[in-house]
């Protein structure tokens, strides 16, 4: 059974619903095929700090209005080492940014409620995804979907699928290059109704590990732990989690802790990754599916939404056009934008937790570092710039 359109996405993670939303704005026809069901999809609680280029694109998106009413702008966050706990006031080292505070999940909910409203195509729970002809004017999908066997002609293939997906999977070896450093442990998260220990947030270097205590409201918590790789998340009862992370807070801030049942828990691997190039004649790999960052930066989301500014830009200007100008430009432009938030990434990981390897002048530089952050403006500067996210143009 043949359809027809011309974006198919393949994901409909934020990077996919975000894209679809843009391209059917602008009048360009586009269909996802998403592997899980929408409740999965939404299920899913991962992001929590979103830059002002995101908060841009989400408003030119025309999905704003939740957000605008509910997030919550943070000029600053506080690091607490050696027992101390200071502030980084990012507005003053940045020139005046901020940041949001608006969870993953709650986008991934506003990107669903308007692409229902532009009665946008999105067919779950599709199977067997495979892209044919790339590399020429007419790609193709082929996928099964209620038990039947289908194929959508397309245009373009934005592969938004994750780092699992096919999309990356469809580039020939000789082409695709990838960068990647695992880091030895994985991050604990705690999802719960309890007000937040403080009204920024805290990330944490302790002896026993790093630790970040954030929020999605002024009612929902979310904390993490750094946990060794392989951690099984029942081995964490609630009352073990809030005890190590008292003792990995200052003791002032431990005993301002709120503690309450958790409503999700979950155990995430560490990786930088990045794929180069990051297109292959009609397919674009937008999102996780191109490259993957450690948390510790808030930057996962974030480039995400930068892939789709400027993959967005590029079919629009070809579909307005005709110019592939653009298109031919966009690896090289997001993979600019990517290397400096996965340096940032690696940098504040590096900073943060615990190394186990690195022994005893691992521990030194790593107290150096934070030492000589907060005893240089410069440094403040270097990591405020980078925290809020660099420019996208
Ligand atoms: P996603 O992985 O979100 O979406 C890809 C979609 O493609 C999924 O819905 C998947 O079901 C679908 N798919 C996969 N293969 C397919 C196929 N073959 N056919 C069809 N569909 C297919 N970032 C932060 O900034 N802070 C965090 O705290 C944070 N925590 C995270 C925790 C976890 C466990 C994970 C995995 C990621 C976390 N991230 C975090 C990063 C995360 O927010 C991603 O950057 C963000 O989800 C990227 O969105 P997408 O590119 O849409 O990829
Ligand atoms: C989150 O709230 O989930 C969060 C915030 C900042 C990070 C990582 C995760 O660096």
């Amino acid at each position: 059974m043949g359809m027809q359109t011309q974006v198919a996405i393949i994901g409909g993670g934020p990077s996919g619903l975000l894209m679809s939303q843009i391209l059917q704005l602008n009048g360009i026809d586009n269909v996802i095929l998403e592997r899980q069901t929408r409740d999965y999809v939404l299920g899913r609680v991962r992001a929590g700090i979103i830059e002002q280029g995101t908060i841009d694109l989400l408003r030119s998106a025309d999905v704003a209005d939740r957000m605008n009413r509910d997030g919550l702008v943070h000029e600053g966050i506080d690091i607490a080492f050696a027992g101390e706990r200071q502030r980084v006031d990012l507005h003053k080292y940045s020139g005046g940014k901020t940041v949001m505070v608006y969870g993953q999940t709650e986008i991934t909910e506003d990107l669903y409620e308007a692409r229902d409203k532009m009665v946008g195509k999105i067919l779950h729970e599709v199977s067997d995804v495979e892209l044919h002809e790339v590399t020429s004017q007419n790609p193709y999908v082929t996928f099964k979907h209620e038990n039947q066997e289908k194929r959508l002609d397309c245009q373009f293939i934005a592969g938004c699928d994750g780092f699992h997906g096919v999309s990356r999977a469809t580039f020939p070896c000789s082409i695709l290059k990838t960068y990647e450093r695992v880091y030895p442990f994985a991050w604990l998260g705690l999802l719960s109704e309890t007000p937040p220990i403080s009204d920024e947030l805290i990330y944490v270097n302790h002896k026993n590990g790093f630790a970040l205590c954030s929020m999605r409201s002024e009612t929902r918590s979310r904390y993490y732990l750094q946990v060794p790789v392989g951690t099984d998340v029942n081995d964490w009862p609630d009352e073990r989690f809030w005890e190590e992370l008292k003792v990995r807070l200052p003791d002032q801030t431990a005993n301002e802790l709120i503690t309450g049942p958790s409503i999700e828990n979950a155990v995430a691997p560490l990786r930088s990754f990045v794929a180069e190039p990051l297109s292959h004649g009609r397919l674009f790999l937008v999102g996780d599916a191109g490259h993957i960052v450690p948390p510790t930066g808030a930057k996962g989301l974030n480039l995400a939404a930068s892939d789709v500014y400027y993959l967005s830009r590029a079919l629009l200007e070809f579909f307005q056009s005709g110019d592939e100008t653009a298109l031919k430009g966009y690896s090289n432009r997001a993979l600019q934008r990517i290397w400096k938030a996965v340096r940032f990434s690696w940098w504040m990981t590096l900073m943060l937790h615990k190394f186990p390897d690195d022994g005893e002048f691992g521990e030194k530089i790593q107290q150096t570092e934070l030492e000589y952050l907060f005893s240089s403006e410069a440094a403040l500067s270097v990591l405020a710039e980078n925290y809020v996210g660099l420019p996208l143009d």
